[in-house]
């Protein structure tokens, strides 16, 4: 007796603290939503007393595509929101709003086709932490009073499209200009709930990988590895691809934007796979190039050893305060120094850092290239290093891309977990398993 009533306690008392936990750090998309709330108070910071920045969200739910809402809004909000706008005022504004929600009504017929969206009511104001949430049909009514006090209109692409008309007429002097600048300064550096969500991409990533190079061999179609990497995504809780799929085989692995991914792999090929899992609206972007028939030739092998020779160079000379653009120019130094040699078009020969075509790094987070202030490296931010050599004339495209995290003395490669020494990476492939 005395026992089942100390078990009841106990129950009650189990249940009431993680009632307590979750509402005390109530989250959205894995984000807690005071940091939402810090987001929104950090860009009223960044704005000047007569500016405003006004940033929409995605305004139709798309039919060939999965909705995805668009990052600026979803950074500030963490709503899924269609035709919504978020006003944000500078600290010192005039006005007494600081931040406002505009959401549009749903009809019951919308609300059958697209199932219920964060509309203006206590429930979003809830979800969000938004306080002020008002029906969307306000919208130009606040903005002509708005705009009298902030000409200087700060707005997301979407915004410029869908609003740019509401904006003039708001107020004909006003002068409209991009918000992502503020927004680069903002995301550029992740927090540790942003770092924990990029981790989960990386991993979901890596076991894209994994499968990829487990399914290859000659004779397997392009696509078929793009269903392997995807398959093996879902099943890491990955909504979504990050940016369409670089399945590049042969001869495809010299053209840097190909993603039709529908040739027939070939014996002695390389393929170039550069592909990266969306986890919660965070991406990864890792980038390996696989031997398909397992084995690397001679001539693959040692061209193999020098982009992963450049991307250890690079990741050694990466840290706190040295910026993207310095890190390419010592990478192409590398390149134009390395011993080999290969021939162009025209059958001269040339020095790598004539193969090394595009940039070494970029920005990763919310998108694929993500938006990029251009400060020097800060610890919390992520960027990718990816060196390459494309040599049309020998069929040879390489990459190796790796995600990295700026610490305070360096950084840590978040991507360290998938194999890139030649030996590792021929064991990886399925084909190679096959042979023996
Ligand atoms: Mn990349």
């Amino acid at each position: 007796m005395q026992n089942a009533a100390l078990r009841w306690w106990l129950g009650l008392w189990l249940l009431s603290s993680c009632w307590l936990a979750v509402a005390e750090a109530p989250t959205l998309w894995g984000i807690p939503l005071s940091e939402y709330a810090q987001r929104r108070a950090k860009l009223r910071q960044l704005l000047e007393s007569d500016q405003i920045a006004i940033i929409a969200s995605e305004s139709t739910p798309p039919t060939r595509l999965k909705f995805r809402q668009e990052s600026n809004f979803m950074y500030l909000t963490g709503l899924e929101a269609i035709n919504g706008v978020l006003v944000v005022l500078p600290e010192g504004s005039p006005l007494s709003e600081d931040v406002v929600l505009f959401l549009p009504r749903q009809s019951r017929v919308s609300r059958l086709f697209e199932g219920a969206l964060p509309e203006p009511n206590a429930r979003t104001r809830r979800e969000s932490g938004i306080e002020d949430i008002r029906e969307r049909g306000e919208l130009r009514e606040f903005l002509s009073e708005a705009l009298k006090a902030h000409p200087r209109v700060l707005v997301n692409r979407l915004a410029r499209t869908a609003l740019g008309d509401l904006i003039r007429e708001a107020n004909p002097e006003a002068q409209i200009a991009s918000v992502e600048r503020l927004m680069a300064r903002l995301r550029v550096i992740k927090s540790p709930a942003e770092i924990a969500l990029m981790r989960k991409a990386v991993e979901a990533s890596i076991a894209g990988h994994r499968a990829l190079a487990q399914r290859l061999a000659p004779g397997v179609h392009e696509y078929e590895l793009e269903g392997a990497a995807q398959d093996a995504f879902r099943r890491h809780g990955s909504e979504r691809e990050g940016y369409p799929m670089i399945i590049a085989s042969g001869p495809n692995a010299c053209i840097l934007h190909y993603n039709a991914n529908k040739r027939r792999v070939q014996a002695g090929d390389l393929v170039l796979v550069d592909i990266g899992a969306e986890y919660s609206y965070y991406t990864a972007d890792i980038t390996r190039t696989y031997p398909a028939s397992g084995k690397f030739t001679p001539r693959q092998r040692e061209l193999y050893q020098a982009v992963l020779d450049a991307l250890k160079y690079a990741e050694k000379e990466a840290k706190p305060g040295i910026t993207l653009a310095q890190l390419h120019q010592k990478v192409v130094a590398f390149f134009r120094n390395h011993p080999l040699r290969a021939r162009d078009e025209n059958g001269e020969l040339k020095t790598l850092d004539h193969f090394f075509v595009h940039a070494l790094s970029h920005m990763l987070g919310m998108d694929v290239h993500d938006l990029d202030p251009n400060l020097p490296l800060a610890p919390g931010m992520v960027f990718t290093i990816e060196p390459g050599l494309y040599i049309p004339a020998e069929g040879i495209g390489i990459r190796i891309e790796d995600d990295y995290l700026v610490t305070e003395t360096g950084v840590e490669n978040l991507s360290r977990a998938l194999p890139r020494e030649p030996d590792a990476i021929e064991r990886m492939v399925g084909a190679s398993k096959r042979r023996r």
